[in-house]
């Protein structure tokens, strides 16, 4: 089991940038294929209305913002997204519900049934639904889901000042629910809210304690939405954002590293810094589940200059494996 401390995490987040990078490229190199980067979709499938108070968010119902809201959606409008995201070359379809905590009944049925669809389509399955029980985990892992994302979001320091309806404990017992069940973890957090470099380093000791650690860990730059507490925040300098990248890398080598919301206010240049430090992942398509992202076509761009490419998480997969036996036998 990993226990690293704050101080452990600062030690290498507050390596000279060039170190840092190198040590980064080191692992992404040895655990990863560096010239890969999976394109996922991401579809709000019940937008807004949510009783929580997570104050970065536009779909919480405790501030008035341009969400407006919508009841969870049929499997056939889905359905129709996902065959677009397909073809324009995203592996992984998540679904993203406005919940506290998954809903029993009729709407849970759906979302059972659009779930089993988008499998049968050849995409990895990811849900993020709010909090869940384990017999829902397992009745989702039976349908097709094979990943649940549910960010810490920050440290368990500075949680409360973010969220006040629910507590860092619930996350975890949520995040264990789905291991439980035999799913994979996405689970990643948020740059940008107020928080200090001590609660980014918290946050990254939590994820990187974690065990097992992520498959998947997002890492988000705040989007600030009018109408939410967090509206008039300054965006998260760019160096810092490249170090928690990097950070995140060297800890959890074996986690695909997502650069989430807030690609729209990045730079090619960041973007690409990113990517040296171990982020090998983008959400695709104009929107992410309410505020915009960039444009497919953008991106297309930008990974051609970059030779990079989109791949299968399973491809992925398999050449970290070889990687990591021939290391191992050369050793
Ligand atoms: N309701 C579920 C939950 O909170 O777990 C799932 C949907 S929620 C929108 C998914 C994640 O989106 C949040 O955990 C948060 O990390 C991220 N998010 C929400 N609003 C954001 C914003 N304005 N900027 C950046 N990330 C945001
Ligand atoms: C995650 O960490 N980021 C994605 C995904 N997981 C579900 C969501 C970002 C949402 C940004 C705000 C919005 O578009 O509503
Ligand atoms: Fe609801 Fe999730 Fe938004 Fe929090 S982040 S208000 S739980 S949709």
């Amino acid at each position: 089991m990993n226990s690293h401390t704050v101080e452990d995490v600062r030690a290498i987040h507050d390596l000279p940038i060039t170190t840092l990078i190198f040590r980064a490229q080191e692992v992404h190199h040895l655990h990863q294929d560096p010239s890969g980067v999976q394109a996922c979709a991401l579809k709000s499938i019940k937008t807004g209305s949510c009783p929580e108070d997570c104050k970065y968010c536009p779909q919480s119902a405790h501030y008035e913002t341009f969400v407006a809201s919508e009841t969870l959606l049929d499997t056939e409008t889905i359905l129709r997204d996902a065959r677009l995201a397909r073809d324009a070359g995203a592996t992984r379809f998540c679904m993203g519900a406005a919940w506290s905590k998954i809903p029993e009944g009729a709407q849970f049925e759906s979302v059972l049934d659009t779930v089993s669809v988008v499998n049968d389509m050849g995409m990895e399955v990811c849900c993020t639904f709010g909090m869940l029980e384990e017999n829902q985990a397992v009745r989702l892992r039976e349908a097709g889901c094979s990943v649940y994302n549910h960010n810490l979001d920050t440290s368990r320091e500075f949680y409360s000042e973010i969220i006040t309806t629910r507590s860092y404990d619930d996350r975890m017992e949520t995040l264990s629910n789905v291991r439980k069940a035999g799913m994979e973890v996405c689970c990643g957090g948020i740059l940008g809210m107020g928080e200090s470099k001590k609660d980014r380093l918290g946050l990254l000791a939590e994820l990187a304690n974690l065990n097992p650690q992520p498959e998947s860990v997002p890492i988000n730059a705040l989007v600030p939405v009018e109408g939410t507490p967090l509206e008039n925040n300054e965006k998260v300098d760019g160096i810092a954002f490249v170090r928690v990248v990097a950070t995140a890398r060297i800890l959890m080598p074996k986690a695909m590293v997502r650069l989430s919301a807030g690609r729209t206010d990045m730079s090619e240049e960041l973007q690409t810094l990113c990517f040296l430090a171990g982020a090998n992942s983008i959400f695709l398509g104009d929107k992410l589940l309410t505020t915009p992202n960039p444009d497919k076509d953008e991106d297309s761009v930008l990974l051609e200059k970059l030779g990079l490419r989109n791949i299968h998480p399973d491809e992925a997969r398999s050449a970290q494996g070889r990687k990591v036996e021939a290391s191992v036998s050369a050793a």
